[in-house]
Formats: structure tokens, sequence, C-alpha cells
């Protein structure tokens, strides 16, 4: 297949002059934040870093680290580095809990969002030929309108149809012959249920997805892209970064690629805050060094995941990150151990089960409980030869592998687990109550 690239002097720049371009980029970038951050000058000065000791991207580990509580703390204004009156827009994070964090954007920062979103574009095949289908949410959720932004720079047509009503977003979908979608994994898959159920697999002319802002397998990939006859791109990003497009995925749907012109990525060590060689597993950590309203120095993203520099066929020269396998925050320890939703979940796709689960954790006489509620799927349900309870033995028998712990496991009917039209919430965890 011929690549094509959005910027391509850019995704394809030999990796010593992107490293050039971000020493210069960053030095720049320190500046600016000492000079105008008050937060950040604390925040040096305790370290005993000025803006002379940073001379490139070697110099990175001298500035001090940056967390959600620090951007908590900071809320609304602590952490802006321009004057309002040159920002345009804000866009806030989806978190429930606590203080929101509210992100700021100049117009160049918007517009150098909206080309990160469409460099993922038209890694996915997008160009002005296509209509692109988003249903993020629009509005504070940066979803809607970084996807948005990025199709308009592309030239593509572009459904700006935001999350809800399953039923229009098929209607629009086959009677606009939308080519691209854009959502949550979670709500492709709902609307690849949907497709099913109205019956119009043959009348949709989608050919990819863009699909993000939640951790999802390699399995569920699989079964969106059946369901909905395309090829499935992931993409990655964060309200506190810019928003989708900080990396996305090329034709070989082998990692991300991380706009390296940019962000910085490091993976450090969770526990210590020591930066761990390539290939490790580690805590993102990001520092944006374009961004001019709202930029971030070594954030931590709370995401695990692995980076790699190995040479990609599809020509981009970026960094890659492995798919995150989910945040440290999404872990649960359960009798003692570690577990991450997406292992149950590779483990309920592999053995056939339907996309749609839940997983509950309690403690009951001083001890966790596991339970996990899954669908059949409409085949199973129709298959009068179908043993629920071999299957369920079979999961439960794969999870104990899987995690080393046991869990119970419950097969539902199809259309019994609420589906999501953002980002799933897949864990119950009652513990959290008391
Ligand atoms: O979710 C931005 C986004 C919108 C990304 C649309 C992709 C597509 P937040 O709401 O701030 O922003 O949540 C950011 O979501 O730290 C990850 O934990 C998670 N996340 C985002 N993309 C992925 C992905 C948007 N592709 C948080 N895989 C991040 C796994 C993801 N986790």
């Amino acid at each position: 297949m011929e690549q094509r690239y959005y910027q391509p002097d850019i995704e394809t720049m030999p990796v010593e002059k992107i490293k050039e371009l971000q020493s210069e980029r960053l030095v720049k970038q320190v500046k600016h934040v000492y000079d105008n951050v008050e937060y950040y000058r604390r925040k040096m000065d305790e370290k005993g870093v000025k803006p002379e000791d940073i001379r490139g991207i070697e110099d990175l580990h001298k500035l001090p680290f940056l967390c959600k509580d620090d951007l908590r703390d900071a809320y609304p204004y602590g952490l802006l580095a321009k004057p309002l009156s040159e920002c345009v827009r804000i866009q806030s994070t989806s978190g429930t809990t606590g203080r929101r964090v509210v992100a700021f954007y100049t117009q160049h920062d918007i517009d150098l969002w909206d080309e990160c979103c469409a460099r993922a574009i038209v890694a996915a095949g997008g160009s002005n030929e296509d209509v692109v289908h988003v249903c993020y949410g629009y509005g504070l959720f940066t979803g809607g309108p970084g996807l948005n932004g990025g199709s308009h720079k592309v030239g593509s047509l572009t459904l700006p149809m935001s999350s809800g009503n399953t039923e229009r977003q098929v209607q629009f979908m086959t009677d606009l012959g939308s080519t691209i979608l854009c959502c949550t994994p979670s709500y492709a898959a709902f609307l690849g249920e949907a497709v099913a159920q109205m019956g119009v697999r043959d009348q949709i002319k989608l050919k990819a997805g863009i699909f993000g802002a939640e951790a999802w397998t390699e399995e569920m990939r699989q079964q969106i892209q059946e369901s909905l006859g395309i090829k499935a791109y992931d993409i990655y990003g964060l309200t506190e970064i810019s928003g989708p497009g900080v990396s996305f995925e090329c034709c070989e749907q082998n990692g991300m690629h991380i706009n390296e012109d940019h962000f910085i990525a490091e993976i450090i060590n969770p526990e210590t805050g020591e930066v761990l060689p390539e290939g490790e597993k580690g805590e993102l950590v990001f520092t944006s060094i374009t961004k001019e309203a709202f930029p971030l120095l070594r954030y931590r993203t709370r995401d695990l995941c692995v980076l790699t520099r190995e040479k990609c066929s599809c020509g981009r020269t970026h960094i890659r990150m492995k798919k995150p396998m989910g945040r440290s925050d999404d872990m649960m320890i359960i009798r003692g151990v570690n577990v991450f939703p997406s292992q149950i979940e590779t483990v309920l796709l592999n053995k056939g089960m339907s996309v749609n689960y839940q997983i509950m954790v309690d403690r009951v006489n001083n001890t966790d409980t596991l339970d996990i509620n899954v669908e059949v799927t409409p085949e199973q349900a129709a298959d009068s030869g179908f043993d629920r309870e071999a299957k369920t033995k079979e999961i439960e028998a794969g999870l104990r592998s899987m995690l080393g712990i046991g869990a119970k496991v419950h097969l539902t009917d199809v259309g019994t687990i609420v589906r999501s039209e953002g980002k799933a919430v897949r864990v119950i965890d009652k513990r959290k109550l008391y």
C-alpha cells in the first residue's frame, strides 16, 4: 500500500534530527515556563535547577516531575503561561472526583493539536475523499474537538455527531456514507452490534476506525474489525498534554507513533522516578515542547507502557509506544495480586465471549471477591447446543491461569450489561465504599 503522510518531512525526519529539534524546543520551553509561570519557577528553584542548566534533551532528567496533584493545586490559572487574552479555548478532563483539570489553548496550540490529529487520520488512510464520522463526545472532553479539527485539516467531510443516539448514528453512517469512524473502542463495539441488529451491515461504507481514550486489547480490535468490516487504529492522548493525537497508529497497527516534534516521552519507574531504558515497562511521562498556553514539563501520566525505536515499515521515524496496558490507578489488588481489567478482557474474548462485560470486586468476611458478568454472544444465545456451564468453567480456568487467582464468572443474556457511549465503566469496586 502506498504510504501517505500529513507532514512527510516531519513524520519521516531522521531520528538524530528529531532529537536536535527536541533539544532546541526544550531549551526555549523551559525558559518560557520559568519566566512566565510562578509555580514552575518555585518547583525548579526548590530542585536547584535554572533554565541555563537545560541545554538539550540530555538534561531533561534534571527537571522536576509534575503530577495530577500539582495540576489540581494550580487550578485554575496557576500553570497558565500566556495571558488569558491570548487563550481561545479550554478543555477539561473527564475525571469525576476531586477538582477537574482545566487545560488552556492559544490559537497556535489548537492549530498544532489539529495537525497531530490530521496525521492520525491520514495514517488511517484518510483524505479529502473521506467522510469522517466523529462520535467522541464534544464539549469539555477533547475527543470530539480534536478529531473534528484534524478532519478539517485533512479536508475530509466531517460529521460532528458527538456521542449517543445510536440509531441516528447508524442512519447517518449509511445515508451519508461515513468511511472513517472515530469513537471509543467500547462504543465502536456497540455500534457493531447495532449495525448487525438493524440489518444494515451491507449498507455501510466504513473502511477504518480511529479508536482511543480508553485501554482496549488486541482481541477487542479483532472483534471490532470483524463486526464493522474495517481496519481499527489506536489513538492515544490526554487532556493535560493536548488531547487525542499525542500518538497514533500507522498501517502496521503495532504501537503508536508519538508526535515527537511536539512531545518528549520518557518511561520511568513509578516507584522511584528513575528513567528507564527503551524497551522497559514503566510510567509514561510527557514534556510538551511546543504548547504555549499550558505547557507541561515531565508530566506523569500514570499510564503504564513501553517505548520502542525499532524501525517501522511505514517510514515514520517517531518513537512508538505500545498499547498502554492500563493506568497504574486502574490496577486492582485482589487478594494481594495485581490484576488489570485488560487481562480479564483478553481471556473473555479469547474464549469467544462478547465484549460486554463488567468486573465486580468486593470484600466479604475480609476476603476479596472477584465476579465477572459477561454476556453471551447472539450466536451462542441462538445455539441450542451451547453449554453455559462448560463455558463458565472454561473461562474460570482461563482466568485462573492468566491472573493466578480464582474468579467467579456469570454468563448473562444478550443486552443485560449497560452499553457505553464514551469511556466504558468496566470495574465496580465496592471495597472503596468502606
Ligand atoms: O481520553 C483523550 C483522547 C480522546 C484520546 C480521544 C484518544 C481519543 P482524557 O479524558 O484526559 O483524554 O484521558 C486520558 O485516557 O491518560 C489514558 O489513561 C487513557 N487513554 C487515552 N487514549 C488511550 C488509548 C482522552 N489509546 C487518559 N489506550 C490517558 C489506552 C488511553 N488508554
